[in-house]
């Protein structure tokens, strides 16, 4: 702390860029360019997906009019475009993370970017232009009833957004995994060594272990999307076979509870893999806790998802009482093992409070929360009452919002400042981090706060009966403001030092 009131600007050190790589001297220039490349388009795309955001609170607040058609596609866009971008800045953020031990391939990583382009540009003609829009999760039958909302060739788009997004985020996946397979066995990389026999600690990074568990239930929640889409090709390609409507459903909500889930981890593991360089403690070993922890998620994680199905009364009970048992689980090993060690790095050690390090810490704890008001959505006898309630979005944009989101902006804002040698301003630092953080819990609370009382997710705009609802989107859109002025501000730092960076390679 006094170092930090005398000194007002600091020079970044090497805590993401250090000298630990597999990769040449030319991979590594490129390596770099490519995940600068990644996490830009990321964060360009993000101010546009806060403003539907904001036009959406607009129509609930009952300050904007607009079609529902327009409302409903910038729900669609907004959900699947968030989701996306933070999934892609995760997974290119793990990547360059994990090329300090193994080798991811650049020129597929390459192959995904435009793939990912691709789909982006099919996502915004499908919702925006073409109308459809169903929401996220595009819930069977929904899609085949486009009721001259949307034409056929929107749902032709959408699938294809869907396919090239799955396939080439698969592909991805799979190699990162190949990557790892090739150095450290399945047993190493989970370690096994240490959970099951009398190892004390591995040398396999906690990051390895939680980027395995979490590119292999990626894996299966792309699956599970392969057939959902198949499926819905065989309904509307023949003529007479109709699906089951509960399948359909649990593969949708498999597909995006785990992939949700696994942008978090992606966070998550960055975090294990930097933070105790910002607290001066080196690196983390893999001890028993932290190998059980992320071990017992690995299963958890794939079957808490039963908590979106607790209103499908044909669902069978054990499956509904598994998803209670298993989301209470699921948040108790790697959320609480990793606050303890976040909390003990933070305040164990000379840590140096930056914008990275501020927006790391934020972020777990931000996922802790989110994480809690999940928990408590996901006992059956709440979700009663709050199911489809703003309750549900208020949680996860907390863990989103607050959470993932705060660690990729660290992440990004470190990764510029070294790549830049730009030295940052600590107190500009301080006042962004306040601004996003209480521009977001603002925003996070009235979307609760209008959840406990009762006021349903998706209205373009309320009905009388919830009137209630118009008076906490208006507060929402003062804090809204202040999230975007924080984005801004941001933007503007990381841009500078990119272009810094750049010029500074070129001669
Ligand atoms: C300041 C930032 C943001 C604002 C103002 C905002 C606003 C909104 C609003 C108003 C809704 C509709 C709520 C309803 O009535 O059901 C919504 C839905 C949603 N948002 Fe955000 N959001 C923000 C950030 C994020 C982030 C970071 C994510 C990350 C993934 C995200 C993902 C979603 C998803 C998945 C939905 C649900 C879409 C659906 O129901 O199909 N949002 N958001
Ligand atoms: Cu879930």
């Amino acid at each position: 702390m006094e170092a930090t009131t005398i000194q007002s600007t600091r020079q970044p050190e090497p805590i993401i860029l250090i000298q630990e790589t597999t990769l040449t001297g030319e991979e590594q220039a490129q390596f770099k360019k490519l995940t600068l490349v990644w996490l830009t388009t990321a964060l360009a795309l993000f101010p546009i997906l806060v403003i539907l955001g904001l036009l959406m609170r607009g129509s609930q607040a009952a300050i904007l009019k607009m079609s529902p058609e327009l409302f409903y596609a910038f729900m669609t866009l907004h959900g699947l475009g968030m989701v996306g971008i933070w999934y892609i800045a995760g997974m290119a953020g793990a990547g360059l993370l994990l090329s300090r031990y193994v080798r991811p391939s650049l020129a597929l990583s390459r192959g995904v970017f435009w793939a990912t382009l691709v789909a982006v540009v099919l996502l915004i003609v499908a919702t925006l232009i073409g109308k459809f829009i169903t929401g996220w999760y595009f819930l069977y039958p929904l899609p085949l009833y486009p009721a001259d909302v949307w034409k056929p060739w929107a749902t032709l788009a959408f699938f294809a957004f869907l396919t090239i997004a799955g396939v080439a985020w698969t592909l991805w996946t799979v190699d990162y995994l190949r990557a790892i397979a090739s150095r450290y066995s399945l047993k190493r990389a989970l370690a096994w060594d240490v959970l099951f026999k009398k190892v004390k600690e591995s040398d396999v990074p906690p990051m390895i272990l939680i980027l395995t568990v979490s590119l292999i239930s990626a894996l299966a929640g792309f699956l599970a999307a392969v057939v959902l889409i198949a499926l819905f090709a065989a309904e509307a390609l023949s003529s007479g076979f109709t699906n089951d409507a509960l399948l359909m459903k649990n593969l949708v909500f498999y597909f995006g509870h785990v992939l949700v889930n696994i942008t978090m981890y992606l966070g998550v593991a960055m975090v294990y893999e930097l933070f105790p360089a910002f607290a001066e403690k080196g690196k983390l070993t893999t001890k028993w806790m932290v190998a059980a922890a992320w071990n017992a998620s690995l299963l958890l994680v794939n079957l808490a998802y039963f908590h979106h199905l607790y209103m499908d009364f044909v669902q069978p009970g054990l499956l509904q009482k598994l998803g209670q048992i298993a989301s209470y689980l699921v948040s108790v090993p790697a959320g609480v093992v990793t606050i303890i060690s976040v909390l003990s790095l933070a305040f164990g050690s000379r840590m140096t409070w930056r914008l990275p390090s501020l927006l790391f810490f934020l972020g777990v704890m931000g996922w802790a929360i989110g994480g809690m008001a999940a928990v408590v959505d996901s006992t059956i006898v709440v979700n009663f009452r709050f199911h489809n309630t703003l309750w549900v979005p208020a949680h996860f944009h907390t863990y989103y919002l607050a959470g993932v989101v705060f660690m990729i902006l660290g992440f990004a804002f470190q990764y510029a400042a070294e790549l830049s040698g730009k030295a940052e301003n600590l107190r500009l630092g301080r006042w962004l981090t306040a601004l996003l953080t209480v521009g977001a819990y603002g925003f996070l609370s009235m979307f609760f706060y209008a959840g406990a009382h009762s006021v349903p997710r998706r209205y373009a705009v309320y009905p009388s009966e919830v009137h209630q609802g118009a008076g906490y989107a208006q507060v929402a859109i003062v804090f809204i403001l202040l999230i975007l002025t924080g984005v801004i501000i941001y933007l503007w730092e990381y841009g500078r030092r990119c272009v810094h960076a750049f010029s500074a390679h070129s001669h």
